[in-house]
C-alpha cells in the first residue's frame, strides 16, 4: 500500500513537471519554432556524447526518417532499466519523465555534461506526440514507449541481446501541436553543422548522420579532434605555419587548444564548453585571446621585432588572420543564461590562458619561422587598422557632410515619417529603373546600385567603404556609420535588399549582409532589415496569370493543370529587369501581396562567415560554393 501510494505521488509529480514542458516550451527548448526544433535533435544527441565523454560511446547514429521521425542510437551502457530505489520505478522511466535527470542521476555520473538546457532528454519527450527509448543492456533488449511524456507501459524486454553489447535508441516524432508553425521541419545543413563541431570536440566519436528524406549521409570522425577543426576551417585559406595544439587538464578541468594563422583578414574563432558551442565566447575564449596577445607581443619584444617606439599589439591587431578553437571540458560549468552561449567560470580564464599561453609560447620559440610570420601579420594588421581607421573617419566625415545632400541616384520617397517608409536596395540600374516606375512613391525609395561593388576581390571590408555605391547607401540612409552609429538618424523603418535570384544576386546579397552585419548592427537588431522575394515564375494560362516563388510550387501548378499545361505559358523570370514595372509591383513591392523575409543576426553572421569564403584567395571552392548554392539561392541559405 505504501509503495503504491509513493509511486502515485511520484507519477503525479513527473507528468506535472512534464506537462509543465509542455505549458511553456519556452522555458525548456527555447521555443516553438525551428531552432526550438532542432533544439530536440541536439538534446537527444547531447545525451550520446555525454557517454562519449564518459569514454563509454564510440558510435552515434542518427537518422531523420521519411516521415520527420528521429532516431538516435548510441553504443553508450544504456540507460540503466532497474527498479530505481527511491521512486520505485525503471531508472529508464526515471530518465525519461523526470526534469533534470539527464544522465546525472544516480551519483555515478558523468564527470562532464552537455545537456543544452539541462532539462535533457525528458523535455523531448514531453514535446512529442510519441517516442520509444529501447535499451540494450545486461544481454537484453528493453523497451519502453510515451506518448506526450506518458508512459504507455512499464519498460519491457523485447529480445535478447548479444553479451557486452549495450546502448540507447531513442525515436521521436515532434508533437505538431506544439511545434504549429507553418511547416517545420528539419534542416540538413543545420544539423550536420552541429554534428561536425560535436565530432571536433569530441575525439573519437564517430558520429554517422543519415536524412532518409532526401538520401543524404554523412559520417563525421576526427582522429585530431579540435586539430582537425581548425585544419578544416582553414582548409580554404593560405596558412602561415602548422598548427599547435595543447591538450591539458588543470583541477580536473580538459582544456583543449589549437591555434592556426592565416593571410586572411578575418578571424575564426570558436569556443566550446563540454561541447556546447559557446557562442558568445566567455572566460575560456577571453584566456586564449590574452594568451596569444601577451605571448606575440613577448616575442615581438624580446626578438626586437617591435621597436621600443612601437606600441604593444592590440588584441585586433593578433586576432586578424587567426583560426583558434578553446575547448574545456567542466565538471561544473556556469553558463550566463538558459542559452548558454556564454561560459563564465572566472578560474577558466586564469587556467586557459596559462595552459594556451605556455603552450603557444614554446612553440613559437621553436618554430621561428612561424613565429617570424605571425609578428610580420601583426604588423600587417597593426598598420592596416591604422590606414583603414583613418580613411573610415574620412568616409565618415564626407558623408556626414553629404548626408545633407542625398546621393544623386536614390529615388526617396515624399513621406518624412521613417515609420512608414521604405528604401528598396536594388541590384543593377535596370531592375531599378522598374522599381522606380513601379512603386508607390509617396512611402517606397530606391537606391539602385551597380553590381561593380562585388568585384573588389580580397576586399578588406573598409576598402568597400571607399566604394561610391557604399557611400551612396550609408548617406541615403542617414545613420552613420561603425563607432558612429546613430540609428535615430535612419530615414527609412524598412530596409530591403531586391535582388535578382541567381548567381550575382546571391553574391550581392551576402556582400550587403555582412556589410551591416559589421558596419550596422543595430540595422539588424532593431529588425529594420528585410529581403525582397520576387517571383521565379510567371504561369499564364487561359488568361489566368500566376506568379510562383518557388519550383515546388511551380511543379505543384503544373501538375494540377494535368494535360492543360501544354495549353499554358511559362516564363521563368531570370532577372528583376525582366518584369515590367507594374509585374514587380504587384510581385514584390505591393504591401498587400508580397513577402518580405526579416533578416536575423543570425542570417547575417551566416553570410558573414560565407562573404569569407567568397572573397578569399581560393578560386576553386569559391566557384563551387557558387555553384551549389545557386539553385537555392530562393532560400535564405546564403
Ligand atoms: C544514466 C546512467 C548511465 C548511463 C546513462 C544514464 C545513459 C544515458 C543515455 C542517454 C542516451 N544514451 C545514453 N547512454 C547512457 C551509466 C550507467 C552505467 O554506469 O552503466
Amino acid at each position: 500500500m505504501a509503495q503504491s501510494a509513493n509511486y502515485d505521488a511520484t507519477s503525479i509529480q513527473v507528468l506535472e513537471g512534464l506537462e509543465a514542458v509542455r505549458r511553456r516550451p519556452g522555458m525548456y527548448v527555447g521555443g516553438t519554432d525551428l531552432k526550438a526544433l532542432h533544439h530536440l535533435v541536439y538534446e537527444v544527441v547531447d545525451n550520446s556524447i555525454d557517454e562519449a565523454l564518459a569514454g563509454a560511446c564510440t558510435r552515434i547514429e542518427i537518422t531523420i526518417h521519411a516521415d520527420s521521425t528521429v532516431t538516435v542510437e548510441d553504443n553508450g551502457r544504456g540507460i540503466p532499466v532497474d527498479i530505481h530505489p527511491e521512486k520505485k520505478i525503471s531508472a529508464l522511466t526515471v530518465v525519461m519523465t523526470t526534469l533534470h535527470a539527464g544522465g546525472k542521476f544516480g551519483g555515478g555520473g558523468y564527470k562532464v555534461s552537455g545537456g543544452l538546457h539541462g532539462v535533457g532528454v525528458s523535455a523531448v519527450n514531453a514535446l512529442s506526440e510519441w517516442c520509444e527509448v529501447e535499451v540494450k543492456r545486461g544481454g537484453q533488449v528493453h523497451l519502453q514507449r510515451f506518448e506526450r511524456g506518458y508512459p504507455k507501459e512499464p519498460v519491457k524486454v523485447i529480445g535478447k541481446a548479444r553479451e557486452n553489447e549495450t546502448g540507447t535508441k531513442t525515436t521521436y516524432k515532434f508533437d505538431p501541436t506544439i511545434f504549429k508553425e507553418g511547416n517545420l521541419d528539419y534542416r540538413f545543413d543545420t544539423l550536420s553543422q552541429r554534428f561536425r563541431e560535436m565530432a571536433f570536440v569530441t575525439r573519437g566519436v564517430t558520429i554517422h548522420f543519415v536524412d532518409e528524406r532526401a538520401n543524404h549521409e554523412m559520417t563525421f570522425y576526427f582522429e585530431g579532434g579540435i586539430n582537425s577543426f581548425v585544419r578544416y576551417l582553414n582548409r580554404n585559406r593560405e596558412t602561415l605555419h602548422p598548427a599547435m595544439y595543447i591538450e591539458k587538464t588543470v583541477e580536473g578541468i580538459g582544456i583543449e587548444a589549437a591555434v592556426q594563422y592565416t593571410d586572411a583578414f578575418t578571424e575564426s574563432v570558436y569556443s566550446f564548453a563540454n561541447t556546447i558551442n559557446t557562442i558568445d565566447g566567455g572566460t575560456h575564449m577571453t584566456g586564449l585571446r590574452s594568451a596569444l596577445t601577451r605571448v606575440i607581443n613577448d616575442y615581438a619584444r624580446k626578438n626586437s621585432l617591435l621597436k621600443d617606439a612601437d606600441p604593444n599589439f592590440t588584441g585586433d591587431d593578433t586576432r586578424e588572420g587567426l583560426t583558434a578553437i578553446v575547448s574545456v571540458k567542466h565538471p561544473d560549468p556556469q553558463f550566463e543564461s538558459q542559452t548558454k552561449v556564454k561560459l563564465m567560470n572566472p578560474e577558466v580564464q586564469t587556467y586557459v590562458q596559462q595552459v594556451a599561453g605556455e603552450a603557444f609560447s614554446s612553440f613559437l620559440e621553436e618554430n621561428p619561422q612561424a613565429a617570424k610570420a605571425i609578428v610580420a601579420k601583426c604588423l600587417t594588421s597593426s598598420r592596416a587598422r591604422d590606414a583603414a581607421r583613418k580613411a573610415r573617419d574620412l568616409v565618415i566625415r564626407k558623408s556626414a557632410l553629404e548626408s545633407m545632400t542625398l546621393p544623386g541616384k536614390l529615388a526617396d520617397c515624399s513621406e518624412r515619417d521613417s515609420h512608414k517608409t521604405e528604401l528598396y536596395i536594388v541590384e543593377g540600374d535596370s531592375a531599378g529603373g522598374s522599381a522606380k516606375q513601379g512603386r508607390d512613391r509617396h512611402f517606397q525609395a530606391i537606391l539602385p546600385l551597380r553590381g561593380k561593388i562585388l568585384n573588389t576581390e580580397r576586399a578588406r571590408l573598409d576598402k568597400i567603404l571607399g566604394n561610391n555605391e557604399v557611400k551612396a547607401l550609408i548617406s541615403a540612409l542617414g545613420m552613420g556609420i561603425g563607432d558612429s552609429l546613430d540609428v535615430e538618424g535612419l530615414r527609412y523603418g524598412r530596409v530591403i535588399i531586391m535582388t535578382d535570384a541567381d548567381v550575382d544576386g546571391s553574391h550581392i546579397r551576402t556582400l550587403l549582409l555582412t556589410f551591416f552585419f559589421r558596419y550596422m548592427p543595430q540595422l539588424i537588431e532593431d529588425g529594420h532589415l528585410y529581403i525582397a522575394q520576387p517571383p521565379l515564375y510567371r504561369l499564364e494560362h487561359k488568361k489566368q496569370v500566376r506568379y510562383l516563388y518557388s519550383d515546388t510550387e511551380k511543379e505543384a501548378h503544373i501538375k494540377e493543370l494535368g494535360k492543360d499545361s501544354e495549353k499554358a505559358s511559362l516564363q521563368r523570370y531570370k532577372g528583376l529587369g525582366e518584369m515590367n514595372p507594374e509585374q514587380l509591383w504587384e510581385t514584390t513591392m505591393n504591401p498587400e501581396n508580397r513577402t518580405l523575409l526579416l533578416v536575423t543576426v543570425e542570417d547575417a553572421a551566416e553570410a558573414d562567415r560565407t562573404f569569407d569564403m567568397l572573397m578569399g584567395d581560393a578560386v576553386d571552392p569559391r566557384r563551387k560554393f557558387i555553384q551549389t548554392h545557386a539553385k537555392k539561392v530562393r532560400n535564405l541559405d546564403i
